[in-house]
């Protein structure tokens, strides 16, 4: 091999490297019961959070402070939102406040932990 090429292949193999290590993970957050589920979820930038509204009634996901806002999902309706690189907030449903959780960001790089609530149960 000249060595051109192998300077060429190792610099393709150092680029792929941290995407592979920080490959984004989609998460879902469940709303139903007038809670969401999990609580907490617990993110990397980059990640994608699906927030699904299986209740009977409209909520919406709004954070305490902060830009991120859903917008009301009627009952059936999701909404995707993709992590920046920012901080962790703790979030709402406007309609019922009751209704609080939380998203937390962990450093680019690391795997997130396994969510803290277990899934929904039936009623
Ligand atoms: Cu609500």
């Amino acid at each position: 091999m000249k060595p051109a090429r192998a300077a060429w292949l190792v610099s393709c193999l150092c680029l792929a490297a941290p995407a592979f290590a920080a490959s984004p993970v989609k998460h879902r957050v469940v709303i139903e019961g007038m809670r969401f589920t999990p609580q907490v979820v617990q993110v990397k930038p980059g990640d994608t959070i699906t927030w699904e509204n299986r209740d009977m009634v409209a909520h919406n996901v709004t954070a305490k402070a902060g830009p991120v806002r859903s917008g009301d999902l009627q009952p059936g309706q999701s909404w995707r939102y993709k992590v920046p690189a920012g901080s962790s907030f703790d979030y709402l449903c406007t309609l019922h406040p009751m209704m609080t959780a939380r998203v937390e960001l962990a450093a680019a790089g690391k795997q997130p932990h396994k969510p803290r609530d277990p899934p929904p149960k039936m009623k």
